[in-house]
């Protein structure tokens, strides 16, 4: 869709939120996850997208305007995930984006449990969509996503915008790095060897890699050389699939 992008949120308000989540103003697109070894998709993210005003925006700021408000930011993302997971492409494992203040009391729980009943292939991406990250949360959401029997994805490692958390870490089953590792090294071979670091980290102990954000041949052949299981960006735009 080639609508003009709406860059300033603070243009945001949470009336702009209730209206796009009551007007149906978001839809849907599934990035293709691309396994190295094979060049087949293994899985897709999900990834939300809103218009407001006829402008597209961006859905960082949405995300934001709406978690200040928990119970506002809980009918959002069961909206979204609703949508995502009806519109899912077949064959493949479908990867969603979870915050864990989404799992901030039984109610809630309760339905992610009733949504995801039943479900199969399917990996959580626990993520933070502010730098306020709550351990009491995180751990809580960990134990019940453990307890559904779902497989987690510890989402934008290398962000520096984002929370690091190395329980988060120890108990994932997939490590998504964040494309700022592909800048970072372009700037500075040192990013490299930390990068390795952590690669070498995932394969002793099972955990399979995702490098996010493959936009040229350049940064496929690096991801290559890095010996990452997965990757995902840009380049394989192509095979997007989207929500009617
Ligand atoms: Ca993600």
């Amino acid at each position: 869709m080639s609508l003009p992008l709406l860059c300033n949120e603070n243009l945001l308000s949470e009336c702009d939120v209730v209206r796009m989540i009551h007007e149906r103003h978001f839809w849907v697109e599934y990035e293709p996850i691309i396994a190295m070894n094979s060049g087949t998709i293994f899985g897709y993210e999900a990834l939300a997208r809103f218009i407001l005003n006829e402008r597209r925006i961006p859905p960082m700021p949405v995300l934001m305007v709406a978690h200040q408000n928990p119970e506002l930011f809980f009918h959002l993302e069961s909206e979204l995930k609703a949508l995502q997971l009806f519109h899912r492409p077949k064959n493949a494992m479908l990867f969603l984006n979870l915050d864990p203040h989404n799992f901030s009391d039984e109610t809630k729980i309760a339905f992610w449990k009733q949504l995801f009943d039943g479900a199969q292939d399917l990996c959580l991406e626990v993520t933070e969509n502010t730098d306020d990250m709550q351990t009491a949360f995180l751990s809580h959401c960990l134990d019940e996503i453990q307890r559904i029997g779902f497989p987690i994805a510890q989402d934008d490692i290398g962000n520096d915008e984002k929370p690091f958390c190395f329980e988060l870490t120890s108990r994932a089953d997939f490590l998504k790095f964040d494309k700022t590792w592909l800048l970072k090294i372009k700037r500075c071979p040192d990013y490299q060897e930390i990068l390795k670091g952590f690669l070498s980290f995932a394969k002793a102990q099972g955990k399979r890699s995702v490098l996010e954000g493959i936009e040229t041949e350049g940064d496929f052949l690096l991801a290559r050389e890095l010996g990452v299981d997965f990757v995902q960006g840009y380049l394989f735009k192509h095979l997007n699939h989207h929500s009617c």
